[in-house]
């Protein structure tokens, strides 16, 4: 019985360095997520330098777009595997751009197709002159059926913070 007591005053004890912790950004700040997420390094928000966004499950998409001629190759963390990262449990990534331009995209995006937290076009680092350094990109070759307005819409380039709500 002693020992019972014992095991589930343990088991609410807290763990200081919980696995959902992330390690704080040692680079440049590319991103912020806030919001509805449960790993963080900076108060109540998840910061990421390039490193950190580079050691996330990445994917190349090779694909046409209505920004760039004929097609183009995009790569960098999937948005999916970013999410996990930080414990998102909401249902909307509410998306922002340095230019203020903002769209709310349905988490359910990211389970439907590998949409691309793009850090790279054909093999190059996306700057800001190029519409980086962050632009969500749909695999529209792969899914033709993203091919519209809802998802360009959806295309935010120049991601500075992403709020999951
Ligand atoms: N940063 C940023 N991303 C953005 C936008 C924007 O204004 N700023 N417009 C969005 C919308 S509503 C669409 S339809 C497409 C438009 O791309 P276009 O302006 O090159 O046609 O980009 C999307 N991504
Ligand atoms: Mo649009």
């Amino acid at each position: 019985m002693f020992k019972m007591l014992s095991i589930v005053a343990l088991a609410l004890l807290p763990v200081p360095a919980m696995a959902s912790e992330l390690d704080p950004p040692e680079g440049p700040v590319v991103l912020q997520v806030t919001g509805a997420i449960t790993a963080t390094n900076q108060g109540g928000s998840a910061a990421f330098d390039r490193h950190m966004l580079e050691a996330l499950q990445q994917r190349e998409t090779i694909t046409s777009t209505p920004w760039y001629d004929g097609k183009s190759t995009f790569s960098g963390p999937l948005v999916s595997s970013l999410l996990e990262a930080v414990g998102a449990t909401g249902d909307t990534a509410h998306v922002t751009a340095i230019n203020g331009y903002s769209a709310d995209i349905p988490l359910s995006d990211f389970d439907a197709a590998p949409v691309i937290l793009a850090t790279h076009l054909d093999g190059d680092e996306l700057t800001v002159r190029s519409k980086g350094p962050l632009f969500v990109i749909y695999p529209f070759d792969e899914h033709p059926e993203l091919y519209n307005e809802a998802y360009f819409g959806r295309s935010v380039w120049q991601v500075v913070s992403i709020e999951v709500r």
